[in-house]
């Protein structure tokens, strides 16, 4: 069986609680309320980069991270904001409930719901190069036995984020049936149940023009061989040893 909880609450905007629900929401935003109504309503924050903008730049440059997270992020994080309060039966329910039941939601919380999540995530899965890690003894040991190797998975992981078409993600999850390779379109994610793949997402990477046309323009195989040397493999060894506990 997998988890479902992939992401610290702190990460997402609520504070000491262990799940992501809107009890812990409820605190301050990170700045004042600016509406009338934002004093009330459930809010989710836009999460500090656990790194400096720069802090990548040999794979992905700093402006496309300042604006990947200050705009893009942040763009989703108020657009969540705004479709949680007009709804306050949704508003009261966890990020992981609603996208288990996406399809029968507004698309608004489909869209900035998932890109909340999904971004909340990759940047966690992102670290300096040479600070990253490894993959533990144990995921490599599951990779070896699904993929054949370490490249044969980079390779399939690579392939679904380049056949992607259009904007979307790639994802390694851990599903019932063991280690799968999948991508979604937009900011779909494996714990929405429109996802062809569903389970514990535990790497990600953001194949978004946003993500890397700056620096790459049209050339998202280029992105995506360097943004390998950026994994935080610690992060994502410890995804996977809770997804399967
Ligand atoms: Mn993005």
């Amino acid at each position: 069986m997998y988890r479902t909880l992939a992401i610290a609450a702190a990460a997402l905007g609520a504070a000491a609680c262990t799940s992501m629900g809107p009890a812990a929401l409820a605190s301050e935003p990170a700045t004042p309320a600016t509406s009338e109504t934002a004093a009330a309503a459930l809010t989710y924050t836009l999460p500090d980069l656990p790194y400096a903008y720069d802090a990548l730049e040999g794979a992905i440059d700093a402006e496309t991270m300042k604006i990947h997270h200050g705009k893009h992020h942040a763009a989703y994080v108020n657009n969540l904001n705004t479709a949680l309060a007009a709804d306050p039966a949704l508003a009261s329910q966890t990020l992981e409930e609603l996208m288990a039941k996406v399809s029968t939601l507004p698309v608004s919380i489909r869209n900035n719901g998932g890109g909340h999540y999904n971004h909340t995530l990759f940047w966690t899965l992102m670290a300096p190069a040479g600070q990253g890690g490894a993959p533990s003894p144990e995921l490599l040991a599951d990779i070896d036995a699904t993929f054949g190797s370490l490249d044969a998975f980079k390779a399939e992981f690579n392939k679904a984020a380049t056949g992607q078409f259009g904007s979307g993600w790639a994802w390694l999850v851990v599903t019932d049936q063991g280690l799968k390779v999948s991508s979604t379109p937009n900011q779909d994610n494996p714990l929405m149940d429109v996802a062809a793949v569903k389970g514990t997402p535990v790497l990600a990477v953001d194949v978004w023009e946003h993500a890397y046309y700056l620096r790459y323009q049209n050339r998202r195989a280029d992105y995506l061989n360097t943004w390998w040397d950026v994994v935080n493999w610690n992060e994502v060894n410890a995804l996977y040893a809770a997804a399967l506990q």
